[in-house]
């Protein structure tokens, strides 16, 4: 079976749309997402136009602020200040990645917690391990709910990680631990990888290499969740971690590229604003 996250966010999008619907007529105004892209990076700028798409698709204010690269490190605090002291913002984003001479540690710690729609803040991702209430970082929030819609069972399972970053790999392999799998993870450093994960029930894989997943390494009927967006030094196409043709037959579920995690991101963002949002309604 092959998830598909384009179909399922296009269904969750459809859902909170009624419900942002309602806002204006209940709490004078609808949620405002804003959006710092620092540069030209082509994925970036992909992304973040995803971002304000599905911001219009849900009926979310979406303000995009884009910047030259070399913008300095003390303007773009500048901006998150003017951000976290208006308002009538609610969520803000930095897409990262920065420029190298941007300390990007200090920009996601400069954002007001309550607006960090990323769930990148230093106290928000304490609160995540520390089992408090929090803002779900998109990416594994979105892989969990793939998981549940495909009516994959966690509890019990042998997950395993590959990749550590603090945007997917770290807290995904927390998420699965609260979801009481067993979690390993891994990266591309762990010696006898392949051993390690051809016996997962569920491979969640990150690591941004195309085909660094090969057939071999996926166990027969195991359920692989791809996060890589790569290009395919071939086709020029975009593609996944895995090899998706080799992969799929061997797979009992499987999330292509594109299709898959990057359209879950983009809608648990837009739950994430909404959440900032009717947080401040109270
Ligand atoms: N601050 N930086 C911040 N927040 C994030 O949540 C992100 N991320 C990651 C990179 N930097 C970030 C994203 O937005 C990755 N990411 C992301 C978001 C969406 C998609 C991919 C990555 C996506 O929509 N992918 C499409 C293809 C898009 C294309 O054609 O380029 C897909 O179907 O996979």
């Amino acid at each position: 079976m092959i998830i598909s996250g384009k179909e399922l966010a296009a269904s969750l999008k459809a859902q909170m749309a009624a419900e942002v619907a309602t806002f204006e007529e209940r709490y004078g105004r609808v949620p405002h997402l804003a959006v710092i892209l620092v540069g030209e990076d082509p994925g970036s700028v992909s992304y973040v136009t995803g971002k304000a798409k599905a911001s219009a698709e849900v009926g979310i204010k979406n303000t995009t602020i884009r910047r030259p690269a070399t913008i300095s490190e003390e303007e773009l605090l500048g901006i998150i200040a003017e951000l976290n002291a208006d308002d009538a913002v609610d969520g803000i984003l930095v897409q990262l990645p920065l420029p190298k001479h941007i300390n990007s540690d200090k920009v996601i710690a400069a954002i007001d917690c309550s607006k960090d729609v990323d769930g990148f803040h230093p106290m928000n991702v304490a609160a995540l391990w520390q089992k408090q209430p929090c803002v779900l970082p998109c990416t594994p929030k979105g892989i969990i709910k793939m998981l549940k819609v495909a009516g994959v069972e966690i509890a019990g399972k042998n997950a395993v990680v590959v990749g550590r970053s603090n945007i997917v790999g770290l807290p995904v392999s927390k998420l699965l631990l609260d979801e009481n799998a067993t979690v390993t993870i891994t990266h591309s450093r762990t010696k006898n990888l392949g051993e390690v994960t051809s016996k997962a029930d569920i491979l969640v894989v990150a690591i941004g290499r195309p085909k660094f997943v090969t057939a071999d390494m996926v166990g027969e009927g195991a359920v692989v969740i791809d996060v890589g967006v790569n290009r395919d030094p071939e086709s020029g196409k975009l593609c996944g971690d895995v090899d998706f043709a080799a992969i799929e037959p061997k797979a009992s579920v499987i999330t292509p590229v594109p299709g898959g995690v990057g359209p879950m991101t983009i809608c648990c963002l837009m739950e994430n604003t909404i959440e900032c949002f009717l947080r401040k309604q109270a």
